[in-house]
């Protein structure tokens, strides 16, 4: 998250690099926008440009991390193991 030069690594260069996006100088794909969102609040602004300088100098914590693994739910294939929709209908009243 925030690194929006894709080189890998939070630094000021990603944070320059939002600075000149919100000075109308570069233009970001939507996916900058994305990562460069980095308080997640929907939008990049000058807080995130804040927010990573903080970061960078030690006094915040980084927000997030690069837990990017692909753990999504799989469309379940569970091919039948045996027991097929089995409704018990017998209702003791
Ligand atoms: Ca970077
Ligand atoms: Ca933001």
């Amino acid at each position: 998250m925030g690194d929006v030069d894709f080189d890998g690594e939070l630094t000021i260069l990603d944070v320059t690099a939002i600075q000149r996006y919100l000075a109308d100088l570069d233009k970001f794909s939507d996916y900058q926008k994305k990562i460069g969102d980095y308080d997640a609040d929907g939008e990049v602004t000058i807080l995130d440009c804040t927010k990573i300088q903080r970061v960078l100098a030690g006094l915040d914590d980084p927000l997030y991390t690069d837990t990017e693994n692909g753990s999504e739910n799989g469309s379940g294939n569970e091919a039948g193991s045996g027991s097929e929709n089995e409704y018990e209908s017998e209702r003791t009243t």
